[in-house]
């Protein structure tokens, strides 16, 4: 598995019109290249097996979605929730279910990866992207703890990141399929993050804690 080193950047290296990209490969030695993420951000790839993916996928395919609903707007992207209620989506509300075994499976997976307390991740999104599907710049709610980690399946996207502080300054990477990432500290707090649209169907799976 490559384990990302969480280490705060400091040089912009190109732009892109008016976005400055701080996406940071900077080889220290030949033949690993150094990932410089957001202060909190730690990426894993390989966190799961195919294997498993498949096994996730085909729990994931049992699930009515129901669309994320945004100030009245029915948003491409769908949404199951477990373990923790908090409101509709949208207009529409529906049973939230306690996390399934499939769903702490990978929870504790992935938090023994990340070195989380599994047992306090008790709510659960299961997202679908169909192709054309994104998720607008947000931080998480504030009533959720101070860090969040999410699991990607099935296809791979690309992650923005930006500074509350400083919109125009982007920082982009991509998330693969199996994949884990996690924020916490000021890249939950004080960062935005969006994915633009997908090229074809991916899921993602996202813990959290409550305050
Ligand atoms: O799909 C993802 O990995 C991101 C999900 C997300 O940002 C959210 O549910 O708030």
């Amino acid at each position: 598995m490559k384990v990302a080193v969480n280490v705060l950047f400091e040089i912009p290296i190109f732009e892109l019109g008016e976005n400055i990209v701080w996406n940071l490969y900077q080889n220290q030695n030949e033949l690993e290249p150094a990932i410089y993420y957001p202060d909190g951000f730690r990426y894993y790839e390989g966190a799961i097996t195919s294997v498993e993916e498949q096994e996730f996928l085909d729990f994931i395919h049992t699930l009515d979605f129901f669309p994320y609903v945004m100030r009245g707007q029915a948003s491409r992207r769908g949404i199951v929730r477990f373990g923790h209620d908090y409101g509709p989506v949208g207009g529409d509300h529906h049973t939230v279910r306690p996390l399934t075994a499939e769903l702490i499976r990978l929870r504790d997976r992935a938090a023994d990866i990340a070195r989380l307390s599994a047992k306090d991740f008790i709510a659960s999104v299961v997202t679908h992207y169909p192709a054309g599907a994104t998720i607008g710049w947000h931080s998480d709610m504030t009533m959720f703890g101070p860090a969040v980690f999410g699991v990607s399946l099935a296809a791979s996207c690309t992650f923005k990141l930006r500074p509350k502080a400083e919109p125009k300054k982007i920082y982009k990477l991509n998330l693969e399929p199996r994949s884990l990432y996690v924020m916490e500290g000021k890249v939950r707090s004080d960062w935005e993050h969006s994915i633009p649209p997908v090229k074809v169907d991916r899921y993602s799976i996202t813990y959290r804690t409550l305050k």
